[in-house]
């Protein structure tokens, strides 16, 4: 018998599917999984029924209306423009805002962060991130800024909340404009006051992988009132009324059926900021105690709304390295993502501008190695967790058997 023969062995026993078992859920486990309750459902269905009725289905209608307003008073906020998805919104403030040169960002983040900026032909300069929060390193922004700096896109990653007075600062300083994505941070509050109101706008994503979904979708919140007047004509084709076009626009609507999924969604809110806690704290109970495993800390410059359950795995003292636990939860059916490796300077259309950028981005690039987002809208949190973590648990205390036995 020779060594992975022993280590099949060893692997039978310990009953996981990359060992020959079968998968621990039927049912794949995805992060972001939309998860609707049927008082939802039943809402959405209702309020679609006078849509039909009403035969107005987009172009800033009723539902798309009230919408606005309810999220505006859930953010604080003066303006809330919706529209079709975070990505565009972004593109309409980087517009109204006019900005031009060079965009200070993170480079870890989703890539239509930088996207949006290069979409209009700014210049991308990724900053490194803090460690314990995983957003933009404000010391290391300043350091970044030139003459041709005009803003600083702060990012509030999986819900955590960007040094807010710090950016706040620098960007006085330097007269800089300041906006931030707030795609994961529906909900979330620095300190007692909700996101939403800070810098010159911040932006949402209502996307199906989100706390709070409409499907496709996202806001612009600012408490700027021309800039929330520029960004209702932008989204429209610039259009000022009925045959008057006053400036370029584009199509950023968002539909009758977009916002009508939000609108029934807004009774399941205080419960699903209930769940999800409670989803954080079993996960904490369960996978804090394993070695190498470590849990990315949310909520700690205010409220976060705890969507995201995110790892760092230190292959030394976990055993194995992150990709092969990926690997090996992937056979199990736990569709854990490597959110956000491998940092925007490593992908096109960024890593041939930038070949030497990893060499400053040191914590982005240790932390797009480790980083592990594991499923947290689960059905039934206690059992799920419970059998995630024993397979972690198996792995790290198997780590030489699945070395010998998964090769890449
Ligand atoms: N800024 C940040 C920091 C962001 O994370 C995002 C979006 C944005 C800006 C831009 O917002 P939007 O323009 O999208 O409004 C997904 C989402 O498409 C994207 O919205 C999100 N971030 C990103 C983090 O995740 P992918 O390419 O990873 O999606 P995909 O298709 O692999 O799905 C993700 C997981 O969700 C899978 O495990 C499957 C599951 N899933 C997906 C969908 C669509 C479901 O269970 N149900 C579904 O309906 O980007």
């Amino acid at each position: 018998m020779n060594i992975k023969d022993v280590a099949k062995e060893e692997m039978f026993k310990m009953k996981l599917a990359v060992a020959g078992g079968s998968a621990a859920f039927k049912k794949p486990l995805y992060v972001g999984q939309p998860i609707v309750e049927k008082k939802v459902r039943d809402a959405y269905f209702n309020i679609m029924v006078d849509v039909f009725e009403r035969n107005y289905f987009t172009n800033d209608g009723p539902m798309v209306q009230k919408l606005e307003a309810e999220i505006a008073k859930i953010h604080q906020v003066k303006h809330c423009i919706a529209v079709c998805n975070a990505t565009i919104g972004q593109i309409l403030v980087l517009k109204a805002l006019e900005l031009e040169g060079e965009i200070i960002l993170p480079s870890f983040t989703f890539i239509s962060t930088a996207h949006a900026c290069l979409w209009l032909n700014l210049k991308t300069v990724f900053c490194d991130i803090d460690k314990a929060t995983l957003t933009i390193d404000v010391q290391k922004a300043e350091r970044l800024i030139t003459k041709d700096t005009s803003a600083i896109i702060g990012v509030h990653l999986f819900g955590n909340i960007c040094d807010l007075k710090g950016l706040e600062n620098i960007c006085k300083k330097h007269r800089l404009r300041l906006i931030f994505d707030a795609a994961h941070a529906f909900g979330c509050q620095f300190g007692n006051t909700p996101i939403g109101s800070f810098g010159n706008a911040e932006i949402i994503s209502f996307h199906a992988t989100k706390f709070f979904s409409t499907f496709e979708g996202g806001v612009i919140l600012t408490n700027d009132d021309e800039l929330g007047n520029r960004l209702r004509f932008l989204r429209n084709f610039g259009f000022r009324g009925y045959d008057d076009v006053k400036s370029l626009g584009i199509n950023a609507k968002m539909s009758e059926s977009s916002a009508a999924m939000g609108l029934a969604s807004l009774s399941s809110l205080a419960s699903r900021s209930e769940r999800l806690k409670n989803i954080f704290s079993i996960y904490q109970k369960n996978i804090s105690t394993i070695p190498g495993i470590t849990l990315v800390p949310v909520g700690t410059r205010g409220r976060s709304n705890y969507f995201y359950v995110v790892v760092l795995v230190d292959e030394k003292k976990f055993g194995v390295s992150r990709d092969m636990l990926l690997y090996v939860l992937c056979k199990e059916n736990i569709f854990a993502r490597r959110y956000f490796y491998p940092g925007c300077h490593r992908m096109e259309p960024y890593a041939h501008l930038y070949p030497a950028a990893y060499k400053r981005l040191t914590i982005t690039e240790e932390v797009a190695k480790k980083v592990l987002c594991l499923p947290s809208n689960l059905e039934d949190p206690e059992k799920d967790i419970n059998t995630i973590a024993s397979i972690i648990k198996t792995v790290h205390k198997n780590a030489g058997e699945i070395r010998a036995l998964v090769k890449f």
